[in-house]
């Protein structure tokens, strides 16, 4: 905990065009700084206000601002926050910047502010966490998760867990100070229990990854197959407008496109990639096309191989790869092979994909998923970790085994809870953290 720390200034708004830009001031010269670059005097601030008045530099009017002063503790950091509200725009606010570090604030460093909000406990790490990921949220799913972790939900479980932990290593503590009352069969069952739920409370939380990661994230899907497949025409169907070029001549599509697309509040990057067949040195072009296109697809979460309805697949069906036929509106019949029957002309199939590409990179977990989920690896390598132990505490209690070893299971499945929502955690790991945030968090 650092109160008081030096005072740090950033512009809280994108970088860009926009009506109204906001600088962010936070430490003890906060109210200092906001007074001089306003022209008035600190004590002439009220707390709380949003007021009018200009900032100037040297007699010179840099923009006509709104600003405010949140004294802490009752502000984002704890500490003293001001907050000036000029007109948006990169230069303007980077001059307002200047004004605000010439009167002695330094730059912060990304994600600084809510690192100190964190340092000062105004919010624990799931929660900074959360801020990261509702800024960056692609989707409406996204957000909600991340809305739903900044209101305290993931941070509440694992303090209920916590307790829960704490409270078991006590029943346990007390039967080594008290030998003589012994513990009955029951009691002994009871406590296994209370380990093994735990544990399983970890497990689901860690395993709820999958779909977090996804939820957060959004997921690359890639469509490739042999050349002329209809793998263009196909991207363009699913994206909604004609965004790679089709013809009729294979090798059509040489670099790689994308295109974001959000199915069912969830985001999804699809991506048209170069058609495969052997291609001679003249056609090297081509052939980085490809090469590109199955670098690509290697990164991706799900591989559409696309086929022309009729043929056979040369590619088998995975948990990566989905086979889709094209063209089914050229063949007289239903054609009962392999893979899902669609066509870009007619529409055909395009919404059973659609679920099914849903389905595959959700593992069918996206309704089940409106709870708590866990969000980033962090979170899933400690509830992952506090699972173990837990387990491994249950099996030492159900075994009689010396109360002191189910202790230290027990204290490193608190350590490992503990430091999710960051009570117990190194300063590289914040640095690591925070870092990934970007100036003005
Ligand atoms: N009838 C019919 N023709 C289609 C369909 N989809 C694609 N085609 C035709 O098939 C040809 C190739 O389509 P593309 O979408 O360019 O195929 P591609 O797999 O992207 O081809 P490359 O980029 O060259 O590898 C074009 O002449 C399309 O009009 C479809 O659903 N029905
Ligand atoms: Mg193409």
């Amino acid at each position: 905990m650092r109160p008081g720390g030096d005072t740090i200034a950033a512009v809280a708004t994108a970088l860009g065009t926009g009506g109204v830009g906001i600088i962010r001031i936070s430490g003890s010269d906060a109210a200092a700084i906001l007074a001089k670059v306003i022209g008035t005097k600190a004590d002439a601030l009220r707390d709380r206000y949003f007021e009018y008045g200009h900032v100037v530099h040297d007699g010179h009017r840099l923009d006509e601002v709104l600003f405010v002063l949140m004294r802490g503790p009752r502000s984002f950091t704890g500490e003293d926050v001001a907050e000036i509200h000029g007109h948006g725009g990169a230069a303007n606010l980077a001059e307002l910047l200047r004004c605000v570090t010439a009167a002695g604030a330094r730059h912060a460093d990304p994600g600084e502010f809510t690192r100190r909000a964190f340092e000062n406990r105004r919010i624990d790490l799931t929660r900074a966490e959360a801020i990261a990921d509702i800024v960056n949220a692609s989707s409406a799913k996204a957000l909600r998760v991340a809305q739903e972790q900044l209101a305290g939900s993931l941070g509440g479980i694992v303090n209920t867990l916590i307790s829960d932990v704490v409270e078991l290593t006590a029943e346990i503590e007390a039967g080594i100070d008290f030998p003589e009352d012994g513990l009955s069969e029951a009691e002994r069952i009871k406590q296994v229990e209370q380990g093994n739920d735990a544990a399983r409370q970890c497990a689901v939380l860690a395993s709820s990854y999958g779909v977090g990661r996804v939820l957060r994230d959004g997921v690359d899907v890639v469509l490739r197959g042999a050349v002329n497949a209809g793998k263009s025409s196909l991207f363009n169907a699913l994206v909604g407008k004609e965004r790679s070029i089709v013809a009729s001549d294979g090798g059509t599509t040489r670099d790689y496109v994308e295109a974001q697309v959000v199915w069912q509040g969830l985001s999804i990057t699809l991506v048209d990639t170069a058609g495969i067949r052997t291609t001679s040195a003249r056609e090297s072009i081509e052939g980085q096309g490809i090469e590109m296109g199955a670098a690509r697809a290697a990164q991706a979460d799900l591989e559409l191989f696309v086929i022309e309805g009729g043929e056979e697949s040369e590619m088998a069906e995975s948990d990566r790869i989905l086979i889709v036929r094209s063209k089914c509106d050229l063949l007289a019949e239903a054609d009962a092979g392999q893979g899902l029957s669609t066509s870009a002309k007619s529409g055909a199939g395009l919404e059973g994909l659609r679920d099914a590409i849903l389905a595959r990179v959700t593992g069918g977990a996206l309704e089940s998923a409106e709870g708590c989920v866990v969000t980033n690896e962090r979170q899933r390598y400690r509830f992952e970790a506090a699972n173990g132990y837990l387990d491994a505490a249950s099996k030492l209690i159900e075994r009689s085994a010396p109360a002191e070893l189910t202790i230290v299971e027990l204290n490193a499945a608190r350590g490992a809870l503990a430091e999710i929502t960051g009570e117990e955690v190194g300063d590289e790991m914040l640095d690591a953290l925070f870092s990934r945030f970007c100036i003005g968090k």
